[in-house]
């Protein structure tokens, strides 16, 4: 097989704007719904406020310099609209969109290519109380305006654009990823996941359009949560059930990127359950009129599906959470009654909180998607969530992360030699930062950020065994894993 990446294989790192640049209410940012939901989070959980994370917001230019020594070629990123626009319109923010210019500037110095992701989990809080956000779908043209200001922005330096991030995350675990009002939480009102995603997926047409209308050279694609679905054994029932998790978790997504129609079994089992989406005249022409250039796929864990029996007394309910970091805490797995639950896999070990590792997942996921949408993929995300120790000699001796990315290299390169047609590679994340449902202490970085989850402290960066060890893959170009 071939042992060498192409020329152009992008080599990089993660983040979001709400989970690293701190700075929540500075440089004439307002609230996001993030700000708010953090908030509640710590106040329940202890968790850190997304006020300060990991303040790259003023960390940026060291950040680069880190990122330069590392090798990287590329850095994906996403952009706060709250920044941008502070009342989610209207009047643009000169010392938001500064920020940016100032920040991509910096990376092309060093000859850093930016991948921006245009939404990341923050809409802005404004708009939360205008209309409920994405609940309404008044939120489609105001995403409009501020998608077609960015882009027109930074046209000339951005060439890589993803648009919403995880829309499948978001259906799954809505009220971590949504501002969703408590009189809303009932069980009555299920059907509103899909409704927001149907919101995204008109943004998301939106957005690929102006992109290839606007930007000279873009590409432009979703970046999705993106777990394969393995049967529990290979009893017909179990295998059946895994087909519809495929369905309703991961194709009811991507069939709208690249196909431009809702997954027919999914759709339909929605209908059925009275959770599909309102759709208006005109709004399937839409998606089907834009056309994704890539998928860029969020992989951390694989997941694993049986038979649930259509008995009236098992009730639908949602993915769960693991808050406590206690492996086996996980609150409950997703179930549709006669359609399929998800369930844990016991052949695979997990993380503390309850992800299972499976560096074969990516090898399998990879050919898979390839196989069936034929576009270029790439990774935006992939990592593992840890205890970070500092040891008294003051580094963090991470090897078990450096075990689970080289394995999943080693993984996504076997999927590269069976053909796949690979962007970048950009694991999560670049720093420590802020969890989207475990505060601080799950740590993810290359680079180790000394806070804690009560006390920002000055959010020094020190260099994980990890880096060292990244760094030695970019210079090699992949080709030196040890
Ligand atoms: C993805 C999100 C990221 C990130 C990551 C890790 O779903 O796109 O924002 O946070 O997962 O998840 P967590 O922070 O919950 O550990």
């Amino acid at each position: 097989m071939n042992k060498r990446f192409p020329e152009n294989f992008l080599w990089g790192a993660s983040s979001s704007a709400y989970q690293v640049e701190g700075a929540a209410f500075e440089g004439g940012k307002k609230a996001s719904q993030q700000d708010i939901i953090n908030r509640d989070s710590f106040e329940r959980f202890g968790f850190a406020t997304a006020d300060v994370t990991a303040d790259q917001y003023h960390h940026y230019k060291e950040d680069v310099a880190l990122m330069k020594e590392m090798n990287f070629s590329c850095y994906r990123f996403s952009l706060a609209w709250a920044r941008i626009f502070p009342d989610g319109t209207g009047e643009p923010n000169p010392e938001g969109v500064k920020y940016y210019h100032d920040l991509i500037d910096e990376l092309k110095r060093n000859g850093i290519e930016p991948i921006v992701t245009m939404y990341h989990y923050d809409c802005p809080w404004a708009l939360v109380e205008k209309y409920g956000g994405w609940l309404d779908r008044k939120i489609v043209k105001d995403f409009e305006y501020y998608a077609r200001f960015i882009i027109n922005e930074y046209k000339d330096k951005v060439k890589i654009w993803t648009t919403i991030n995880e829309q499948s995350i978001i259906v799954q675990y809505w009220t971590q990823k949504c501002y969703i009002p408590e009189e809303l939480l009932d069980g009555k009102h299920e059907q509103l996941r899909y409704q927001i995603n149907h919101h995204m997926n008109l943004a998301h047409a939106i957005a690929c359009n102006l992109v290839h209308e606007m930007v000279e050279g873009g590409i432009v694609g979703s970046a999705i949560g993106y777990s394969p679905i393995y049967p529990l054994s290979s009893k017909p029932e179990d295998v059946m059930a895994m087909q519809n998790a495929q369905a309703l978790r991961n194709d009811y997504y991507t069939d709208i990127y690249f196909k431009g129609h809702y997954n027919k079994a999914a759709l339909l089992y929605l209908q059925e359950h009275d959770l599909a989406p309102k759709i208006e005249d005109g709004d399937m022409e839409l998606i089907a009129s834009a056309s994704s250039d890539f998928l860029a796929l969020n992989y951390y864990a694989s997941e694993c599906a049986r038979y649930c029996p259509d008995d009236s007394s098992t009730k639908i309910r949602w993915s769960g959470v693991n808050r406590s970091g206690k492996k086996g805490d996980i609150d409950g797995f997703e179930t549709h009654p006669g359609f399929y639950q998800m369930c844990k896999n016991p052949l695979l070990d997990t993380t503390d909180w309850d992800w299972a590792i499976d560096p074969t997942g990516m090898e399998y996921l990879l050919r898979d998607l390839y196989n069936r949408y034929n576009k270029p993929l790439m990774i935006t995300e992939n990592g593992l969530g840890a205890y970070d120790i500092m040891s008294p000699d003051g580094k963090i001796h991470d090897d078990y992360r450096i075990a689970y990315l080289k394995s999943h290299i080693q993984a996504m390169k076997r999927a590269m030699d069976y053909g796949v047609e690979m962007i970048a590679y950009c694991p999560w994340s670049l720093v420590d930062l802020l969890s989207t449902s475990n505060g601080m202490k799950k740590r993810y970085g290359l680079i180790y950020i000394d806070r804690t989850d009560e006390d920002p402290k000055e959010c020094k960066r020190i260099r994980k065994d990890s880096f060292y060890w990244y760094k030695k893959v970019l210079e090699s170009k992949g080709e030196d894993l040890t």
